[in-house]
């Protein structure tokens, strides 16, 4: 980054853990990504992640779905919650509620999520299990910009892990959560440093047109 940039001003959504979320305060405060955490936003307001925000003085919001009547109503509160702190870039990090088209499109753009499999591989949830189930000898995590259609959206980058023999879904997926904390803070380097955008429905890579996500190679 050069010295003069601004850092992207993130909003992080999470529903759980939060241990993404973690690992991109971690490489904020290693100096790797030029970019700060605004706010953290779940919804649901006992997610552990929510704490881990507090903890760390980052300002913490939680929006519970019952307290609305339905999906667009939910998200138009969502939306002006996240829009009070003018966010560069709106992360989905382990939000598990599904967006309307409305909120989707004003995020266009600034709206990212990483889901765990090889995208278009493995859409939805319970993907570790599926990956087993389905006998597949790779898996990983993706990055894509979110459009309306659920984990279509067009994917920017990707990393692949084994499947070993043994694998159950939990091994399975701690191996590639712990990959997913090495993605996505690159992944949102890429976004802050103006390397990667979305233009229409084409990706850009250093301004020209992106053919096929870039991969991460797994660590181990
Ligand atoms: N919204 C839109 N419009 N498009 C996407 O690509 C989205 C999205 C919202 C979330 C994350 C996604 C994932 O990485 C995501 C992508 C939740 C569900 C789901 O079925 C599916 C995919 C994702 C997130 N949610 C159920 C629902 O009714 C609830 C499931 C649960 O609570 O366990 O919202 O996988
Ligand atoms: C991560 O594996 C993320 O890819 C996945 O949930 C986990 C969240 O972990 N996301 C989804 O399945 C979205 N539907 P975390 O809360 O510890 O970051």
């Amino acid at each position: 980054m050069s010295e003069h940039q601004q850092p992207l001003s993130l909003l992080v959504l999470i529903s759980g853990r939060g241990s993404n979320l973690k690992a991109i305060l971690d490489a904020i405060s290693r100096g790797e990504l030029p970019a700060v955490v605004t706010a953290v936003i779940s919804d649901r307001s006992q997610a552990p992640g929510l704490e881990y925000a507090r903890q760390e003085n980052i300002d913490t919001l939680a929006l519970d779905a019952a307290d609305y009547p339905d999906r667009k109503d939910y998200d138009r509160a969502l939306q002006g919650l996240i829009d009070r702190f003018e966010p560069g870039l709106v992360v989905l990090a382990g939000f598990m509620r599904i967006l309307t088209a409305a909120f989707v499109r004003h995020y266009r753009g600034r709206l990212i999520n990483i889901h765990p499999s090889l995208l278009p591989e493995l859409r939805g949830i319970d993907t570790h299990q599926r990956a087993i189930d389905k006998g597949v000898r790779e898996h990983g995590a993706s990055v894509h910009f979110v459009t309306e259609d659920l984990d279509s959206g067009p994917v920017f980058v990707q990393l692949r892990v084994p499947v070993l023999p043994d694998d159950d879904a939990e091994r399975l997926a701690a191996r590639v959560l712990k990959q997913e904390h090495r993605l996505y803070p690159q992944a949102i380097r890429w976004l802050a440093e103006g390397r990667v955008s979305l233009n229409g429905e084409q990706l850009l890579l250093d301004q020209l047109p992106m053919q096929q996500p870039l991969q991460i190679d797994a660590d181990e």
